[in-house]
């Protein structure tokens, strides 16, 4: 078994992507996949969770007996799922399947910045193989850069939650015709054409191309279409290889 944990910023695509690629892998290579919802706020969900952390914590009672504003619930419901790892553990020791999906809360900031997400991710690591996909939707601003700050993300999500980390521009169908030529570049050399500007924006691309250099997984970037499965190919196969180099060449 092995485990793919979806996250990013709010909106991102995580629960659509988790939804599209699950149904990917059933069909290209008939595995058998179970899908992990851990998102306490969602009302629908596109798939039909194996596990839904709603059975954990009650989210709607938390705004009407608690009185706690959105932001407020959601902080307390990512602790509470913090404190009941334990509970989770038991529940997805009983998965059984080729690869498990987890789709992760909408406030992203919660599962990376709080104990939640590193509790999780070792609670996870307890059952199986996990890697973290780190998803960004770019497609509203319309720089090269965009893609960089994506790397630099995941390596924060690295160090954060201690696991390997795929960083993946979403929404690819929507991405115009320009960037989607740029992305198809390594992040290096994106980077390298940062460094010919002058000034400080210059020095400071220099740095994190050096960083991404030494610590980036080297690989393509990828971007990815829940809608289109633009990029499941690309996404499958760095997952493969990114499993196997962690040493689960099952
Ligand atoms: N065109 C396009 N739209 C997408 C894609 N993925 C997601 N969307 C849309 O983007 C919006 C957010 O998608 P979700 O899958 O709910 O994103 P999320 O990251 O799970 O959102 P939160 O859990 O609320 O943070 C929805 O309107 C989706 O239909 C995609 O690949 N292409
Ligand atoms: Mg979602």
């Amino acid at each position: 078994m092995r485990i793919i944990v979806f996250t990013g910023p709010g909106a991102s695509g995580k629960t659509s992507l988790t939804s599209a690629f699950s149904r990917w892998l059933r069909r290209e290579f008939n595995m058998r996949v179970s899908i992990v919802n851990l998102d306490p706020a969602v009302e629908k969900l596109p798939y039909e969770p194996d596990f839904d952390v709603r059975c954990l914590v009650d989210f709607k009672k938390l705004l009407s007996e608690e009185g706690l504003g959105p932001n407020g619930a959601m902080i307390r419901a990512a602790d509470m799922v913090a404190d009941n790892v334990g509970e989770l553990l038991n529940n997805l020791k009983r998965l059984d399947s080729d690869y498990v999906l987890v789709d992760t809360p909408g406030l992203s900031e919660l599962f990376l910045l709080r104990d939640s997400g590193p509790k999780v991710i070792s609670v996870l690591r307890k059952i199986a193989p996990t890697i973290v996909v780190y998803l960004n939707d770019v497609t509203t601003r319309e720089s090269p850069v965009e893609a960089i700050v994506t790397y630099l993300m995941g390596l924060v999500v690295r160090l954060r939650l201690d696991a390997p980390v795929v960083p993946v521009l979403s929404k690819s169908d929507l991405l115009k015709q320009q960037l989607r030529k740029t992305f198809s570049e390594e992040i290096g050399s994106i980077a390298e054409r940062l460094t010919q500007s002058n000034g400080l924006l210059s020095e400071l691309a220099s740095e994190l191309v050096r960083i991404l250099n030494m610590y980036a997984i080297p690989t393509r970037i990828i971007t990815v279409s829940a809608v289109t499965e633009e990029g499941f190919v690309s996404l499958y196969s760095v997952i493969h290889e990114v499993f196997c180099a962690c040493g689960d060449l099952t």
